[in-house]
C-alpha cells in the first residue's frame, strides 16, 4: 500500500513496539462482546440500522501502514485486514441507512465511551479500513476488537477502536470531544502530514505537552489490559 514505510512525519519518533494506548478515562472500559461485530449506523439518515454481518459480503483487503499517535510516537508497518470504509459506505450505509444529502460530518463512537469526529471525504480514501485483523490474526482487545477504524493519514486518536456506532451528520451540531477532555484536542481533520494535532494550540507547545503524557498513558493502558485479562481468566 502507498502508506508503507514512509519517512517519519514531522514531530514523530519511532516506538519499538505497538502497545495499547488511549485516553486514560477509557482505559478500563472494554466491549461486552469483543468477538461480535455489531454496531449502529445513525445520525441524519432515513433509517438507523444495526449492522454486522453485512460486512462479510464486502471485498476483504490487507494493508501495511504506519501508525502515528498525536502524542508523537509512531509505529512502522502495521499489517491490518478488513474492508474499505468506502465499500462499507457505498454498499452498506447508502442502501440501508440512506444518509441525507450533505451528511459529511461523521462521529464514531467506541464501546468504551470514547468518540471522535472525522470528515466523510477523508474516510473515503482507499487506505481507510474497518479492520478486524492485525498481523493476520483476529483483532485483539488491546487494539480495538471486534472492529476498529484504520485511517493511516490521520493521527491515532481518529483511528477509533471497539466501534459501537457510526453517525453521519449534516452539521457538527452539539458534538464535542468526550468530557473532561478539552474539545480543542479534536482537530476537525487531524492529518499527520500537516501536523493537525489540535485546534488553536501552537505546535511548539502541543508537541512537548503531548509527549510528556506518553509514559503515564502507556502505563495506564497496560495496567488496565492486565486487569482485564486477569478477570477474563477468572471467569473462564
Ligand atoms: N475506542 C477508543 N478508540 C481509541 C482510543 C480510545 O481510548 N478508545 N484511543 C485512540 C488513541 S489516542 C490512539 S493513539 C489509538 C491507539 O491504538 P492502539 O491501542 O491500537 O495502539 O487508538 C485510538 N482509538
Ligand atoms: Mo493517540
Amino acid at each position: 500500500m502507498t502508506t508503507e514505510n514512509k519517512p517519519l512525519p514531522p514531530g514523530q519518533f519511532f516506538s519499538p513496539s505497538f502497545d495499547r494506548f488511549g485516553l486514560g478515562l477509557f482505559a478500563n472500559r472494554f466491549p461486552a462482546k469483543p468477538d461480535v461485530i455489531e454496531f449502529t449506523i445513525g445520525g441524519d439518515v432515513a433509517q438507523s440500522v444495526n449492522v454486522g454481518k453485512e460486512l462479510a459480503a464486502l471485498p476483504r483487503m490487507e494493508q501495511v501502514s504506519d501508525f502515528h499517535c498525536v502524542t508523537t510516537w509512531s509505529v512502522q508497518s502495521v499489517r491490518w485486514g478488513g474492508v474499505r470504509f468506502s465499500d462499507f459506505y457505498e454498499q452498506v450505509v447508502m442502501p440501508l441507512a440512506r444518509p441525507q444529502q450533505g451528511a459529511g460530518f461523521v462521529v464514531l463512537h467506541g464501546q468504551d465511551g470514547f468518540r471522535v469526529s472525522m470528515q466523510l471525504a477523508d474516510l473515503m480514501a482507499p487506505d481507510v479500513l474497518l479492520a478486524d485483523t492485525l498481523d493476520g490474526q483476529q483483532l485483539g482487545i488491546a487494539h480495538g476488537a471486534p472492529l476498529r477504524l484504520v485511517a493511516p493519514a490521520h493521527y491515532g486518536y481518529k483511528n477509533l477502536k471497539h466501534i459501537g456506532a457510526i453517525e453521519f451528520w449534516r452539521e457538527r451540531g452539539s458534538y464535542r470531544f468526550p468530557l473532561p477532555y478539552p474539545d480543542l484536542m479534536d482537530h476537525p481533520r487531524g492529518r499527520v502530514a500537516f501536523e493537525e494535532r489540535a485546534r488553536f494550540l501552537p505546535l511548539w507547545l502541543i508537541r512537548p505537552l503531548y509527549r510528556a503524557l506518553i509514559p503515564m498513558t502507556r502505563w495506564q493502558s497496560r495496567k488496565a489490559l492486565e486487569a482485564y485479562r486477569k478477570k477474563q481468566r477468572g471467569t473462564a
